[in-house]
């Protein structure tokens, strides 16, 4: 094998002369464009050394950010060794100093506590009426336009027969890469947004964790599920969380509808939003990903 690999070694050294001829001008065009890159970036600095050192700045915060999701990915597989998980937001404690002025953030969310609006349509196209049920009365339960489930499921199915009048306009006819894409659609306006985007997902596999989901998440898991019955469940896992799903049935009044939504929920967060904000000297950079315990990442945006 090292014998093989000299051998390949001196074969690529020895070549012909074309070939030598090819790669010293080669060489000569990469070292005058560097050059010219040198004298460009060197005038550059000498006129604005403030826009140099904010470049740096975020060059690092940038670097700063990226080890904030390493850090917050090596955190979640651990969560692979877990039966349950009962945390629906934590704040990574960050102890490593990374210098004057410099400063980390780290925010994990379970996306699993929330409802994944994407699930109103199947991957085939055809509509999802109990989902879409359930997104109804999520919205019901926030106050929130009752058509505007009708117009989201347009926005989404990839055929162009309108539920309303001209829901069909303008529209993605796609699933929806993140929810921030909720603000294309024109029945959404900034107070919506913030009243929907905390209960909503477009990640996961649609199962909501009944040991992290918030209330009206709750009281979208069936049209049985009244506002005192979620509150029974959140009353539960406060002194006993479910390690598992089937451990529903065992919350008063839900003995019945429990077996019911068995298929729709579960017990432990498999898909989760990881935020980290780094700060160097005030230059700010942000990057929000989404990956699942086993380090696959989903989504990933940088800002
Ligand atoms: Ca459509």
């Amino acid at each position: 094998m090292i014998m093989a690999g000299i051998r390949d070694r001196f074969s690529v050294c020895n070549l012909n002369l074309n070939q030598k001829g090819s790669a010293l001008i080669i060489t000569l065009l990469i070292v005058t464009i560097l050059v010219a890159l040198t004298v460009e970036f060197a005038y550059d600095v000498y006129i604005d050394t403030s826009a140099l050192s904010n470049w740096s700045n975020a060059q690092k915060a940038s670097l700063i950010a990226k080890s904030g999701q390493t850090l917050s990915a090596r955190y979640l597989t651990e969560i692979k060794n877990y039966s349950y998980t009962n945390i629906r937001a934590i704040e990574l404690p960050v102890e490593k100093d990374f210098g004057p002025g410099a400063e980390l953030m780290i925010r994990i969310e379970e996306e699993n506590s929330k409802f994944n609006i994407n699930s109103i349509i199947y991957p085939n196209g055809i509509t999802n009426e109990e989902a879409l049920s359930s997104l109804k009365k999520l919205f019901k339960h926030l106050n929130i336009n009752p058509d505007l489930p009708l117009i989201i499921a347009d926005w989404i199915d990839p055929d162009n027969e309108p539920r309303l009048a001209d829901s069909e306009d303008t529209v993605k006819n796609n699933f929806l890469w993140c929810v921030d894409e909720l603000k294309s659609i024109g029945s959404v306006d900034k107070e919506i947004f913030n009243a929907i985007s905390p209960f909503i997902t477009v990640h996961g596999n649609g199962q909501v964790n009944i040991n992290t989901a918030e209330l009206p998440v709750l009281v979208s898991l069936s049209p049985d599920m009244t506002e005192d019955l979620a509150k029974r469940i959140i009353d539960y896992r406060e002194s006993t969380p479910f390690e598992n799903k089937s451990h529903i049935v065992r919350v008063s009044g839900l003995e019945a509808i429990g077996i019911k939504i068995l298929s729709r929920i579960t017990v432990k967060g498999s898909s989760f939003k990881v935020v980290s904000l780094a700060k160097t000297n005030e230059i700010k950079r942000i990057i929000e990903s989404v990956m699942d315990t086993s380090m696959k990442i989903k989504f990933w945006r940088e800002g």
